[in-house]
């Protein structure tokens, strides 16, 4: 059999590459499987296998492996009679979306700069260069394709962990029908980190797409939306004193992106309507004020002032008192109260940040028009899930907060279908097993997302209390309720329990990817999200097509308090859950090298670290341990039965009879398979692929007979 050469060949390499599945190493400890990455890793070996699950390094280099040579290799191949690769995952999960016509999604995680991005990318190539196609077709292809450079221009921005690190969280659903043509995709996102729009750490920079614009838009497109060309003109473009990267080339990148948006449609109307906001926002972080005797801000020139409410087509006095007013309603008289110069700079940076982040919203749906189903009878998804990794930052505030959440429901998500319920599957199917002890994160999911007691309930009680609730107070409350958790420390606690001080404005969680120090300034305002209404109505009125229609659809009763931006990411990711929870898994573990971004660099102790908290070594046990594969006894009977005279064309007593009859007849040794309550359980793949390849040869034989029956008449 094909499959077992390869495998044993691949044994006796084993010195040379290292295992291509854990699964075969001889001792399942973290030792061995470091210096089995280790030794992978130095010959480019970046892809190993813990049965299905792809395990991959960051090599920080490009690699001769992704192409259509390495894509017709691996086409419609089973999994493990190839070397790992990131294209047999994708191959697998289509294939099996096709047999089984059930949907699936691939979860890839890792933290910052792990290369779950890049991983999501590969895939997406995979399945719309190789899968079947029609010219027609190839228009929706192209279109899912140059979704990812125009998101990652808008969504995406150099951190000090990833010079293209998303600050968004995506998720897309690629469609195909029942001959496995890609026919369409649709993604959802997840909290943007608006925050950025106005200010970035030292070593950091804003969203792509302002730097692309500035450094590559033409002198014609410039001078028209009033811009300068270069960074260094924009106070939004230079707080982190990096707005060059030696990784990022702007210039191309606009181009790149002005081509996709050709692609996915936008016309040139709309296409001017979205480089005026971009442009709007970077004249609003110039816009500056004064103090005048009583402390009162007043606009310190008028020009900035006067290309925002150009570009966004809304009247100029009006946004200037907005932007120093704020409009108060009492009775059936409204009263306009001056801001101070802290306000006005707040109420600026939050109309920019609203202005982003709703064009960024409205963009993610005009992409998913343009590559939209226009036949959704039948339909079968692959969904990619792409979401911003863990990190830990000298200063972390409520972004990382948000983002480190998301990671901890991942894991959750990870534990739930993997160690968990396939340990509770064993147990219910009555198949004997030996438990693996797991570290099961759900004690941190619930100390930040508990109804009415988490971290979270007490940010929102604290957002929505009147009076004199600040960052400080939530931070004492969250000490009162959460000082004794094993996984919360306050400043009290810091020198017992960690030996490490925190500042008086700090608390730590103890996350299942490490500790991280939260600092609570801003977290009350970051949560409440607050725009003046004045603002918003004058938005609303905005003759640019996309303010217009953003803001007009924000929120319909303005009376109403929005609900505010933690509460609702928490039902986002529940949401994602229960689309998720309803699809066959894959997972992709992605694992950084070293933290300098380097090539050739293994990093034995950031890795171990990583291998560590993602559970790999636990899920290895698991796997070997166990059975890699378990289908339902009449889903299995079905596809198998021609392969047996005793089952074929059908058998007529119990399935797990016929399967029994069936396995037998192909010379299933006792080891190799179990038989439980509804499935039949088989240990290794191999024994599965040699089935399914004798199905094929019994599917071509027949089909050939037919044939030459007809041939007779
Ligand atoms: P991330 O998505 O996991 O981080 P990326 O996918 O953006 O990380 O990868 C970071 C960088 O590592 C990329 O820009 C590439 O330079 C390099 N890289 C990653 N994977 C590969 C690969 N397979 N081959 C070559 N280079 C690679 V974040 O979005 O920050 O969580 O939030
Ligand atoms: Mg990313």
């Amino acid at each position: 059999m094909q499959g077992q050469l390869d495998m044993e060949g691949a044994l006796t390499a084993r010195d040379r590459v290292g295992i291509q599945d854990f699964v075969l190493l001889d001792e399942t400890t973290e030792t061995a499987f470091l210096s089995n990455l280790k030794k992978r890793f130095s010959k480019d070996l970046i892809y190993t296998y813990i049965g299905t699950l792809l395990v991959s390094v960051n090599p920080y280099k490009e690699l001769d492996i992704y192409n259509k040579k390495q894509m017709d290799i691996y086409m419609g191949v089973n999994f493990f009679e190839l070397p790992p690769h990131i294209y047999a995952l994708a191959d697998n999960a289509y294939h099996t979306m096709l047999t089984e016509f059930n949907n699936h999604f691939i979860l890839i995680s890792g933290e910052s700069g792990a290369g779950k991005t890049e991983a999501s990318k590969k895939i997406l190539q995979y399945y719309a260069v190789s899968c079947p196609s029609t010219t027609l077709l190839n228009t929706v292809r192209d279109k899912m394709l140059m979704s990812n450079p125009v998101l990652e221009a808008f969504g995406n921005a150099k951190t000090l962990k990833n010079d293209n690190s998303s600050r968004f969280g995506k998720y897309m659903d690629i469609q195909f029908d029942g001959q496995g043509d890609a026919v369409g995709g649709h993604i959802l996102n997840y909290l943007l980190e608006k925050s950025r729009v106005v200010h970035q750490n030292h070593g950091e920079r804003n969203f792509h797409i302002f730097y692309q614009l500035v450094e590559g838009g033409s002198d014609d497109l410039l001078h028209q939306l009033g811009l300068e060309r270069g960074c260094q003109h924009y106070n939004y473009l230079t707080q982190g004193q990096c707005a060059i990267v030696q990784s990022i080339n702007d210039k191309n990148d606009w181009k790149t992106v002005k081509n996709a948006l050709q692609i996915i449609n936008f016309d040139e109307t709309a296409t001017n309507h979205l480089f005026e906001v971009i442009a709007s926002v970077l004249h609003l972080g110039n816009v500056r004020f004064d103090s005048d005797s009583k402390g009162h801000a007043l606009l310190n020139n008028n020009t900035e002032l006067h290309w925002v409410s150009n570009l966004l087509g809304v009247d100029a006095h009006r946004l200037q008192e907005g932007l120093t007013f704020r409009k108060i309603e009492a009775k059936k008289d409204q009263v306009l109260s001056p801001f101070t110069t802290d306000h006005a700079i707040y109420a600026r940076d939050a109309l920019a940040k609203a202005i982003y982040g709703q064009t960024f919203t409205w963009l993610v749906n005009r992409i998913n028009e343009s590559m939209e189903n226009k036949d959704p009878s039948r339909k079968t998804v692959i969904g990619l899930l792409d979401i911003y990794g863990f990190e830990v930052f000298y200063v972390n505030s409520f972004e990382q907060f948000c983002i480190n959440y998301c990671n901890e429901k991942l894991q959750q998500l990870f534990i739930e279908l993997t160690l968990k319920s396939e340990q509770e599957e064993y147990e219910a199917e009555g198949i004997e097993w030996e438990p693996v002890q797991f570290f099961n994160n759900k004690i941190i999911c619930d100390l930040i997302e508990e109804k009415h007691r988490g971290i979270i309930s007490l940010l929102d009680e604290e957002c929505l209390r009147p009076g004199d609730a600040t960052d400080l107070t939530f931070l004492e409350r969250l000490e009162e309720k959460m000082g004794n958790h094993p996984h919360f420390v306050t400043h009290k606690l810091a020198d017992k329990m960690t030996r490490k001080t925190l500042d008086r404005g700090d608390f730590r969680l103890l996350h299942y990817a490490g500790e991280v120090t939260y600092c609570v300034v801003g977290f009350l305002d970051k949560n409440n999200d607050l725009l003046y209404r004045n603002i918003k109505d004058l938005m609303c009125q905005s003759k640019n097509d996309i303010v217009k229609e953003c803001f007009s659809s924000m929120d319909p009763d303005s009376r109403r308090r929005p609900e505010t931006v933690v509460t609702q990411f928490k039902s986002s990711l529940q949401k994602l859950t229960e689309i998720l929870m309803a699809k066959e898994a894959w997972y992709i573990r992605c694992l950084k090298s070293n933290e300098s971004k380097q090539s050739g660099q293994f990093d034995e102790a950031l890795i171990r670290h990583q291998v560590k908290y993602l559970g790999l070594m636990e899920h290895l046990r698991v796997r070997r341990a166990g059975f890699a594969y378990r289908r339902k006894y009449d889903v299995f009977l079905k596809r198998y039965k021609p392969l047996c005279p005793a089952t074929w064309p059908h058998w007529r007593g119990v399935a797990a009879d016929g399967v029994e009859v069936l396995v037998q007849h192909l010379g299933y040794l006792p080891d190799e398979y179990k038989m439980g309550r509804t499935k039949i359980f088989i240990r290794h793949p191999r024994t599965l692929f040699a089935t399914e390849d004798a199905y094929e040869k019994c599917k071509h034989e027949l089909a050939t007979r037919i044939q030459a029956k007809y041939k007779g008449y």
